[in-house]
């Protein structure tokens, strides 16, 4: 058996992203493994997600499509009821093909605004800055890229204008529910009373409807998650073998978290190079990796959420399934 070389100087990239390399080194050094499913999203996973609902096993985004462009009055009337100068803020805007609605009537109505999207992606956030001030003249834009837990509170003291944080897309389902409620009261914190919330939420059915819209048959799903591997080969310089892991949904109907992981097909080692010493993972055969929670709620457990964390119920809107939700609170 050859000895392996402790430093690894010849592959490894330089790491442009601290945070992405300290969070993927310690999800994968912890006990059970997992990576972080924000990192989806680097210029190939927008594209695959792009796929995803586009995919007609996918039905979060038709739904809320469906209330966003089919409601579009009724959403808009809530926000400019206020009348006052706001700040539309979007966390996890992505390409804002449902807002884009919310944004032209809120134009047409001549509602004084500037919409703030936030997003992780930067590739996302230079196309909107770019792109939506072509597409609806006289719209303000100011997007950030970044995580939007961070960034929520540099867009909030962004002025003093009304506020009015769009949440939507079932985002909110990538936090287990403890981590929901925390979001929800720090989110409350960052507003004042009469500024609004808009929650986009993927309700509880039947289970393997939930199932099929994370592992669709065209296999999109799985690459999806798999390219979380090829970025961190790419960017971080390790050496995932991609065929040997298997993409693997749960969703389990008592608490309502659909689950993703990808399994080790055989016991391996991945290495993960770096300056001072590359670290290696070992994963026995069958040992999960978990990548990310898309919880589903009922109305009941959204009314709570929101009141636990002191908001006021404003308004619920639905697709015709019945299928999706945005909820709007008022702080
Ligand atoms: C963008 C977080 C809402 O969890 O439904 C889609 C991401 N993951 N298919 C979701 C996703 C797998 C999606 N969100």
């Amino acid at each position: 058996k050859q000895k392996r070389p402790r430093i690894i100087k010849t592959e490894t990239p330089v790491i442009r992203d601290v945070a992405f390399y300290q969070d993927v080194v310690n999800g994968l050094t912890s006990e059970p493994k997992q990576l972080q499913s924000k990192y989806f999203y680097d210029k190939e996973g927008d594209r695959l997600f792009q796929q995803i609902m586009n995919c007609s096993e996918y039905y979060p985004f038709q739904c809320e499509l469906e209330i966003f462009s089919q409601q579009t009055e009724m959403l808009a009337n809530v926000i400019a009821k206020a009348g006052a100068t706001a700040d539309l803020i979007e966390l996890g805007a992505g390409d804002c093909t449902k807002t884009r609605y919310l944004l032209a009537e809120l134009v047409k109505m001549d509602t004084d605004f500037t919409y703030l999207p936030i997003d992780i992606s930067e590739n996302i956030i230079d196309f909107l800055n770019a792109q939506l001030p072509l597409d609806i003249p006289g719209l303000k834009v100011n997007g950030i890229t970044g995580d939007y837990l961070q960034m929520l509170g540099r867009a909030a003291d962004h002025s003093d204008n009304k506020k009015v944080v769009l949440f939507l897309g079932s985002n909110i389902g990538n936090m287990s529910p403890g981590e929901a409620a925390e979001f929800c009261m720090n989110l409350r914190q960052h507003l004042k009373p009469g500024d609004l919330v808009i929650i986009g939420v993927d309700l509880k059915k039947k289970p393997a409807t939930i199932l099929a819209a994370y592992n669709d048959k065209a296999g999109i799903t799985k690459e999806f998650n798999l390219n979380l591997l090829r970025r961190i080969n790419r960017e971080l310089g390790a050496n995932f073998e991609i065929t040997q892991f298997e993409h693997y949904p749960v969703y389990d109907p008592d608490t309502g978290g659909c689950k993703s992981y990808l399994i080790s097909l055989k016991k391996q080692q991945v290495m993960i190079p770096c300056v001072d010493g590359s670290t290696w993972i070992n994963f026995e055969e069958n040992e999960p990796m978990f990548m990310e929670i898309s919880q589903k709620y009922s109305i009941k457990e959204i009314e709570e959420l929101g009141r636990n964390a002191q908001f006021r119920p404003v308004a619920n809107f639905f697709d015709n399934k019945g299928w999706f939700m945005d909820t709007v609170w008022e702080a």
